[in-house]
């Protein structure tokens, strides 16, 4: 193995007779940057940038009331407002407890269990406001109501509008 060892010598030091570190640092800097570029197309890069249940909705379709996933929510979507379907606009705080519903995803024929977390700290988002009663019961019966203002634990109580995640499958 000492041929390799020799062979393995010589073109190192072949390579740094004919590059200077300038050079080096150039190409390893372009090939960073084309990396950069290069990422947001491959396929494991944009399954990572969704959340688990984003389809390939519309901007339209994610500020109507009537997506999929937004059937049980009561509240001013949170896509609306500053923030997308699952996160909470800049200055708000998620609430810990939600409401939950079972939503009917047309797309790929299945029922899916969602989570309606409220957003708190700043005053009412007062956009989008969407009121469903799927599956909502009397406010007698507290945890099946859905109008609710779950920024009652957070430390901010103000409500300012709702997320909408996806769980998981509904099991039927
Ligand atoms: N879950 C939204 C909400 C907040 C305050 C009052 C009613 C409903």
């Amino acid at each position: 193995m000492r041929w390799l060892d020799k062979f393995g010598e010589n073109m190192a030091r072949q390579l740094a007779h004919r590059s200077s570190r300038r050079s080096v640092l150039g190409s390893i800097s372009k090939a960073l940057v084309g990396s950069a570029f290069l990422m947001p197309v491959l396929p494991v890069a944009r399954a990572a940038g969704k959340a688990p249940g984003l389809d390939d909705a519309t901007e339209e379709e994610l500020t109507s009331c009537d997506y999929w996933r937004y059937c049980a929510v009561d509240g001013f979507l949170c896509s609306c407002c500053g923030g997308t379907p699952t996160t909470c606009p800049p200055g708000t705080t998620p609430s810990p407890i939600s409401w939950v519903g079972t939503c009917h995803n047309p797309k790929d024929g299945k029922d899916y269990l969602v989570s309606y977390h409220d957003c708190c700290g700043k005053t009412a988002c007062n956009r989008c406001l969407c009121s469903s009663q799927v599956r909502e019961r009397p406010g007698y019966e507290f945890f099946l109501h859905n109008d609710v203002n779950w920024c009652m634990a957070n430390e901010n109580t103000t409500f300012h509008c709702t997320t909408s995640i996806v769980v998981g499958l509904a099991k039927n």
